[in-house]
């Protein structure tokens, strides 16, 4: 069948990430939005936007019925979830095929597989998977936990069987912290899921986050696009991804990307997917679990494969074949991505608030920004506080990492705090740049969750100080004569530009 109109049942970048797929393929994009995003760049670029409630996600992004409504009112054939919000609840793809619609995303029972994390591990371990060493099943008492944990070895993890992103999951290093933790992980897991089952693996030490791409059609074709590193996370966020990963050999990438499509077609998948692992020190790597939507950190994968993900999806929906070919793919150089948030990084990452008054994008070549927002557009605290994606494309590793920093130092956000400054510090990172990053790097360097006063932070924030004023004052013209000067000798800096707009 064909796709002739999808609403979008998301906000943001991703939002507008799908609108733009859907206008390459001639489909039109229906927006819905909260209150509190009348003006942002994803209503104002689809062909039409419908309002679905107050500003709380419950009450407008989560709420089902309204979508359905919404969906039904505009005339769309298919449903577009994004990531978050619903793009995980097998409940919310029934609804929307119960309403005879297409929902752009896996089969709900693959979704719910995925959901419960000891099920996943069931699978994949039958599957032929490799799964950290574990409890099969959730533990029932402390006795039984005793037991296991002794057979598995410390250190051992426990972990929430209804969970993900690292709630409900302690650390235990000896048999004596065993009781405690149990208690305290069953009790988090409770309050986070509505459930307390917990179960067991074997800690690993200082493993990668290394997740592999995966796409399949209707056609019972299968593949996987590489890997994405996304080991620079801080309290299970990300902050930085990038595509390949140092630590991935071509053969790696062949085994890690076999083990990832043996995974998708045990459970029936279809459309993109994520397979995640944690990879140790000697190339063994392990399952951790399945995202069965299009994922934050797509765009890295989409420059070095050459492939747009989303417009996949969209052809899997319709039930046509995958367009990449048939034929092993290789990576062409290296892509990373900078999440740009409202938070402060040099203080804790606490969430900021704020109207965004001046936004300048870079560009040039091999840069992309993936963006949410606009001048005017409020940022609250109602959604996550990604504010765009920076990403860039290099021949090498040390290309990309140069082209990020030019691409930062162009990057403008005025009015909001923003995690630009860190993403610099990272750039400008000796170790970053050797890249034996794992999941602990950023525990390790507290340095770089610190303001350093290098040039290129002064820059930044004369550059901010001057467009502040800009608002305050209107615009003054950049090139205007009197805002150069000052080596006195005709010629002029960056920075003494600045000094003259001031
Ligand atoms: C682990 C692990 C070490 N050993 N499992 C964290 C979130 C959840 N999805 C799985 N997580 C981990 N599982 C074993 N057996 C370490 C983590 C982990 C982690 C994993 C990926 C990315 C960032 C992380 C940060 C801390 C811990």
């Amino acid at each position: 069948m064909t796709l002739r109109r999808v609403l979008i049942a998301n906000r943001g970048e991703i939002a507008v990430r799908i609108i733009r797929a859907c206008h390459e393929e001639g489909i039109e994009a229906v927006a819905v939005y909260s209150e509190a995003d009348a003006t942002s760049p994803h209503v104002l670029n689809a062909d039409l936007a419908i309002e679905i409630g107050p500003a709380p996600a419950a009450e407008s992004y989560l709420n089902v019925p309204r979508l359905l409504d919404a969906a039904k009112e505009s005339g769309a054939d298919s449903v577009h979830p994004g990531y978050g919000f619903l793009s995980e609840r097998a409940h919310f793809a029934e609804a929307v095929e119960g309403a005879g619609l297409v929902f752009i995303g896996p089969p709900p029972a693959a979704m719910r597989v995925m959901g419960v994390k000891t099920e996943a591990r069931r699978r994949m371990a039958a599957a032929g998977v490799p799964v950290m060493i574990g409890t099969a099943a959730p533990v029932t008492s402390a006795e039984e936990a005793r037991q296991s944990a002794k057979d598995i070895g410390y250190p051992v993890l426990l972990k929430a069987a209804a969970g993900g992103g690292g709630k409900g999951m302690r650390r235990v290093n000896e048999p004596g912290a065993l009781a405690s933790a149990l208690e305290q992980a069953s009790s988090e897991a409770l309050k986070a899921f509505g459930d307390g089952a917990v179960y067991i693996e074997k800690f690993l030490e200082g493993p990668r986050h290394v997740e592999i791409q995966v796409l399949a059609d209707a056609q019972g074709r299968t593949m996987h696009l590489g890997e994405r590193d996304c080991s620079i996370q801080r309290r299970h966020q990300k902050l930085i991804e990038e595509s390949p990963s140092v630590a991935v050999t071509a053969e790696l990438r062949r085994a890690m990307g076999e083990t990832a499509v043996q995974a998708a077609k045990a459970v029936g998948y279809r459309g993109a997917g994520t397979v995640e692992f944690l990879l140790d020190g000697s190339g063994r790597y392990y399952f951790l679990e399945m995202n069965t939507r299009i994922q934050v950190e797509h765009p890295v994968t989409e420059m070095v494969y050459g492939v747009d993900l989303v417009r996949e999806q969209l052809r899997v929906a319709a039930g046509e074949a995958i367009s990449p070919p048939n034929r092993p793919l290789a990576p062409r150089g290296h892509a990373i991505e900078c999440r740009i948030t409202s938070e402060d990084p040099f203080n804790g990452f606490l969430p900021a608030t704020g109207r965004i008054g001046h936004l300048h994008v870079p560009g040039g070549p091999g840069v992309r920004w993936d963006g949410g927002i606009a001048p005017g557009n409020d940022v609250t605290l109602y959604y996550d506080p990604l504010l765009g994606k920076l990403i860039v494309w290099g021949e090498t590793r040390a290309r990309a990492i140069a082209r990020m920093r030019r691409a930062l130092d162009e990057l403008v956000i005025l009015g909001v705090p923003t995690s630009q400054a860190f993403h610099l510090g990272v750039m400008n990172d000796p170790e970053f740049a050797v890249g034996t990053q794992d999941i602990g790097f950023l525990e390790r360097r507290p340095d770089l969750l610190a303001p350093v006063s290098d040039d290129a932070e002064l820059e930044a924030v004369a550059i901010a100080a001057a467009l502040a004023e800009d608002a305050v004052h209107g615009a003054a013209d950049p090139g205007r004569a009197d805002a150069a000067p000052s080596r006195g000798d005709g010629t002029w800096t960056r920075a003494a530009r600045i000094d003259g707009l001031r």
